[in-house]
Formats: structure tokens, sequence, C-alpha cells
């Protein structure tokens, strides 16, 4: 071959990888908003089927998208699920992972890559805004008055606006990365979950006359907004805040953050308060279901969900951005609070045709709405059947991002994205489930196996179903969604096997 020839292919081939590089360079990373509910059941929206309280912008986000009808929080309270998600292992591997005081240490150790700290190595901008629940500060605990460190910013995440723990533990205000926001030097913060900081100051046990919402069962200690919570705290009078206005202010800090991303990728962990107790609507949402406190709560996360896509659409964002909305847990009814939502709940299914609820080792404790939203890629009205996990995110982001996984990060993570994106209906090969007393339940297939448990029948204060027996138990959820017939008696077999797997998943 001539020179010149020679000289000329090796340019073209030079050119031709060029051209497929800045192709690649081109193809932005999509930006990821993570909508994360608080106690909202299966049941809980209108397109899942067995609500009376319409949720329109909820069901257009699954009409743009796909609804998942088997798809799981791993466990059926709030901490652990949130553990698994951020760190992709199953919070039971952990002790100290259950429901966390608000005064809790930082649950998730900083060494962890967590998922936005995995999006953050393929350049993406990551924020969190709203519910965290995963326990600040070191070994003492978070400094109310000082830096609060390690959080959120330690862990991955470039901002941080939280409730630190849930609406109805203290301390009552948020915390903007380092900081309690508006709080004055001279009305410093106390905060105890063992005995009163101000013996003076009224509680919800000692002066029930001066609430405007009753506890039903604990939350009855200092009180902040006419509402009793769990814990006790004192000062920090600036700084405490308005629960109707939850949704209001997430809203606003979701929507800063994501209109100051124009050069980078983002990840936007958006947490909502609602629909978890005190639920204290807006006054614009107050009233307005007909179901109650619990009703409109639940109209004002619709509205939310609506205003997401409003500012999506405001930046031009709507096609470069998967949406996901889904729950930490199931639904739960009376969880604490005076608030009418038994009486009022109607024909109101909130669980669906699940059993259990919040806190349960039956299907409601963890199967929850699921709905995959990404305009121009994945096809629209679409339902999807497989067994999917929440704890596989970490894994199925870091394949959409780009990102390799390391052998021991994420260890419970596999990679999903075909199911994600709705290319597959691949189910997971199984599923771990965590109930409130760590009862464990293993999903493969049809089949459900609940491990023996020493743990109480049913949670009183809740009347939930927990699904803890001392024997085990195995339902067939395609014949019986409902877990209403315990098939181990005749199934030894199949018991033996589901046991034995779950064993072995325990100890790997
Ligand atoms: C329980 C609370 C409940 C709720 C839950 C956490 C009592 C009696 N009950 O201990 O009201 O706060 O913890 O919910 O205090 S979760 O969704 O954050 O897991
Ligand atoms: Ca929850």
């Amino acid at each position: 071959m001539q020179t010149v020839t020679r000289l000329l292919l090796v340019w073209m081939a030079l050119g031709i990888a060029h051209t497929v590089q800045a192709q690649a360079g081109k193809r932005k990373k999509p930006n990821i908003i993570l909508i994360y509910t608080d106690d909202l059941g299966y049941g809980d929206v209108s397109s899942y089927g067995t609500s009376a309280i319409p949720t329109p912008n909820i069901d257009r986000l699954a009409k743009q998208g796909v609804r998942f009808t088997n798809a799981h929080a791993t466990a059926a309270t709030c901490t652990p699920s949130r553990y698994s998600l951020l760190t992709g292992k199953y919070a039971w591997r952990k002790e100290g992972t259950g429901i966390a005081p608000g005064d809790a240490k930082l649950l998730i150790p900083v060494t962890t890559t967590t998922l936005p700290g995995m999006l953050q190595k393929a350049g993406y901008r990551t924020a969190v805004v709203g519910k965290w629940h995963l326990g600040l500060g070191d070994e003492k605990g978070p400094d109310w008055n000082g830096k609060i460190a390690p959080g959120p910013l330690e862990i991955g995440f470039n901002y941080s606006f939280l409730i630190p723990a849930t609406g109805d533990r203290v301390p009552c205000v948020f915390v903007e990365n380092h900081r309690v926001q508006n709080l004055s030097k001279d009305d410093p913060i106390t905060v105890s979950y063992k005995t009163p900081v101000d013996p003076a100051a009224p509680t919800g046990k000692g002066n029930p006359e001066i609430l405007r919402l009753h506890p039903s069962h604990g939350h009855d200690m200092t009180i902040v907004n006419g509402i009793s919570r769990i814990g006790y705290m004192s000062g920090g009078k600036s700084a405490l805040w308005r629960d109707e206005d939850f949704a209001d202010v997430l809203v606003q800090k979701a929507a800063a953050f994501i209109s100051e991303q124009k050069a980078n990728p983002f990840f936007l962990y958006f947490s909502t308060h609602d629909i978890h107790v005190p639920r204290i609507a807006h006054e614009r949402f107050a009233n307005k279901s007909g179901f109650g406190p619990r009703g409109d709560v639940l109209l004002q996360l619709d509205w939310t969900v609506g205003q997401i896509e409003e500012i999506l659409k405001r930046n031009g964002l709507l096609e470069n951005t998967l949406v996901i909305f889904t729950s930490d847990n199931g639904q739960v009814v009376d969880d604490g609070y005076k608030d009418e939502a038994v009486d009022r709940l109607g024909g109101h299914r909130p669980g669906g045709i699940y059993r259990g609820g919040k806190y349960s080792a039956f299907e409601a404790g963890t199967r929850v709405p699921f709905i995959v939203s990404w305009k121009g890629t994945i096809g629209s009205g679409k339902v999807n059947d497989a067994l999917f996990s929440q704890v596989d995110l970490y894994a199925s982001l870091a394949a959409l991002a780009g990102v390799a996984v390391d052998n021991g990060q994420a260890p419970d993570s596999k990679n999903s994205l075909p199911v994600l994106l709705n290319q597959s209906q691949q189910p997971r090969a199984f599923l771990v489930e965590q109930s409130l007393h760590s009862t464990l339940s293993l999903l493969v297939g049809h089949w459900k196996y609940i491990e023996p448990s020493k743990g109480p029948r049913i949670n009183k204060e809740t009347n939930t179903e927990l699904g803890n027996l001392p024997e085990p138990q195995l339902y067939n959820l395609a014949e019986d969604p409902g877990e209403t017939t315990n098939l181990a008696a005749s199934h030894a077999g199949k018991v033996a096997e589901m046991k034995a797997l779950l064993e072995n998943i325990r100890q790997n």
C-alpha cells in the first residue's frame, strides 16, 4: 500500500473514532428524580385501581410511563428502606438501622459509596430535599446549634435540605446543608428523647387542652405548632417549621436546585413528608378531599408531583429526565394521631387487595406504587408485572450512568436497568422483605415464605396485622394475593427450599 493511501486510511479511522466519541460525549446522561413518598399504600394511587381519592398528577405520570405492579420497598418502615435504597445493601445486615430516633447519629458510614456518591463519579450533581431519617452527626449525635456533620454532604450529596427525621419527631426544624435554617444564636436548641428539657414547658400528655391535634398513641411530648410530638425540645423558636408549609417549602427547594443545574446532569432524591403523620395539609388542601386529613395530604402529594413535572417543563428538561415515583413502605391509617383517618376511610382501600400494611410482613408492608417515566424514551401507559426491588435502583442507575460498581459495593443491588426502563419483564430471582420486628420474608416467583417469628401478630396501636407467627408461612401469591391461606403444612418441600435459600442469602 502506498504511504499516502495508508495515511488516508489511518486518518479516516481516527476520524470515525473521534465521531463516535463525540457522539457518546454529546449523548447527555439523563437527570434522575426519585420522588420518595412516605407511607403511601399500594391502593392510595387511583391508577392502581382501588383508590377512592383521585390522584390525577400521579396517574398522568403513570400514563406517560410505566406502572409497576410488583415492586417493593426493602422494608415495611422508613429507616431501613432508605438505608437500603442509598447503600444497595439490605438494612437487616446492619445493626441499629431500625426506625431511628430524631437525635440518632448518621447511620450510613462515611466510607460508603452511596447511590448519590456513585452518581457523582459520573459527573452528576446530587441533592436530597425532604425527609431524611437516617441520623445526622458523629457518635455524639447531631449538634443542632453548630455544624451538623457528618450528614448527606459527607456521603455523596452536593446539597441537602432536610426534615431531619420525621414530621412527628423533634426537633421541628429544617436543616439546610450543615445548619439548622433560621436558627438564632441567642435561642439554642436542646433535644432529648429521654426526659423533658424544659420541665415548665407544656406537653401533649400534661396539657391536652392546648392541642389542636391529639395523639392516639405516643406523640405526647413537646408541643410545636399546636401538635405534640415524639421527643422533647426547647429553644430554636425562629427556626420552627409550620407543618402546613412542608409541601410548598420542599417544592421550592427542589425547583431552586433543578433550575440551577445547567452544565451537569443531576440526581434529586425528593423525599416528601406526605403522607406521614402528622397529616396537616396546607390550608388550600385542608378539608378538600372528603376523606379527612389523610385524604387531604394525599391531594397535596398529588399536587407536589404535578409541580415537579411543571418545574421540569419550565426548564425544558422533561425529555431528559428519568422520574421514579414510589414509597418507603406501605400504608397505615391510625399512626398515632386522632386525625379521623379511620372514621373517614369510607370505601378507600389504602393497601389495595393486599394484607397488612406499614410494619407488616404481609404484602402491603412493602409492595408499593412504583412508577417510572421518561418522556420520549420509555413507552407510555405500560404496565410491568416483574418482581422488582428498590435495592436494585443503585446498580440499575449505575448502569444508566455508566459507572462500574466495585466488588463489595452495594452488595444486594442487581442491575435491573432493562426492567426499570420497561425493555424487559424479567423478574428478580428472589426478593427479601423486612418487617418492623425484622421478620424476613422471601419472594421467589409467586411463592412467598414468611419465616417463623416470636413477634406480635397485631400492632394493636395501628391495628395492623403484622404477619408474625411462630411457625413458617407459605403463600401462593398468584392464586392468593391476599395471603389468606397458609400452605406451609401441605408444602413442606417448598418451605424447606425457601428457608434454606433465605438462610443462604442471610449468610452471604
Ligand atoms: C413509630 C411512630 C409512628 C411513626 C413511625 C415511623 C409511635 C407510637 N409511633 O414509632 O408514628 O413515626 O415510628 O414511621 O411513636 S416511618 O415511616 O418513619 O418509619
Ligand atoms: Ca414511612
